[in-house]
């Protein structure tokens, strides 16, 4: 028999399967075949009951993106329930921009609405409750982990959302017996920081107990005064409290820091030029 497929994936768009005396093209999930046999097209498959439901529960890792109504940009279908769970790096907090918005209307936004939890699932704190045309303004999750859920009832449907999710630096963190990350940025490790950020990270231990943070990695820009890009850690929660030093790399480079309270601030400040690969700390308590 021969293989089709081997010679320019015998001229389907997607996948094509091989068969005795002849082929077939096959279109991955959310796409139909052309009825040239060949291509694909968007939409107008008819999802099984498992497929609705995966299909609709988003897992994004990524520090940056979009998400969007099913369907988008055209009309939502009815009865949907759809979730995404947005995660980062840790030690930096999800931030969700709505470019464009439109669901049903309701004064309690009682049938077709969107959720947002500040959290990595709907059992976090809801941080808003958004229906009709008016586009929510933007929102910062407290931690690196929010969750959102976008629900349409039986009738009525209308274009839906389309919201850029980006990655912010800073925020509280709790240092615990286990050991956690704290890198400079969210692409540590890939690429270098980026220019003209100012973080501030509070990390807090249980009362009565203390912060240790080890820098484990740090590179930033050099400079006799620490003066372009730094790193600087204060033994408190604000920058009135006694500062430990203010870091860049060499002989001034920071080693094991134990706070003197049960709080620390660590703040990163890149300028507008020159970036390096930035620092990855590690904290408990
Ligand atoms: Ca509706
Ligand atoms: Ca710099």
């Amino acid at each position: 028999d021969r293989d089709e497929c081997a010679v320019e994936n015998g001229g389907c768009m997607h996948m094509c399967v091989n068969t005795v005396g002849s082929y077939t093209c096959n279109c991955r999930n959310g796409y139909v075949l052309h009825s040239n046999g060949h291509g694909c097209k968007e939409g107008k498959y008819i999802p099984t009951f498992a497929s609705i439901k995966s299909g609709c529960e988003h897992s994004i890792t990524s520090h940056m993106g979009e998400i969007t109504s099913p369907n988008w940009p055209n009309k939502y279908p009815s009865r949907k329930d759809c979730t995404w769970h947005v995660s980062t790096t840790a030690g930096h907090m999800v931030k969700l921009v709505f470019n464009e918005f439109e669901l049903e209307s309701q004064p309690d936004c009682a049938y077709d609405h969107l959720e947002i939890y500040d959290g990595a699932d709907a059992t976090a704190a809801i941080l808003g409750r958004y229906c009709g045309s008016k586009r929510p303004t933007p929102i910062v999750a407290s931690t690196n982990h929010m969750f959102v859920k976008f629900f349409s009832d039986a009738s009525v449907q209308k274009r839906g959302f389309s919201a850029s999710h980006t990655t912010v630096c800073g925020g509280s963190l709790n240092a615990s017996a286990r050991t956690k990350d704290l890198f400079s940025h969210p692409q540590y490790g890939d690429t270098n920081y980026v220019s003209g950020r100012e973080c501030d990270w509070i990390i807090t231990a249980r009362d009565g107990y203390g912060v240790e943070l080890l820098f484990n990695d740090f590179e930033v820009e050099e400079e006799t005064d620490c003066s372009y890009d730094f790193v600087e850690v204060f033994d408190g929660s604000t920058d009135s409290a006694v500062r430990f030093g203010r870091f860049s790399p060499g002989p001034s480079a920071p080693s094991t820091i134990f706070s003197s309270g049960d709080s620390i601030l660590v703040r990163f400040h890149s300028d507008d030029t020159i970036n390096k690969k930035g620092f990855q700390a590690s904290y408990s308590s």
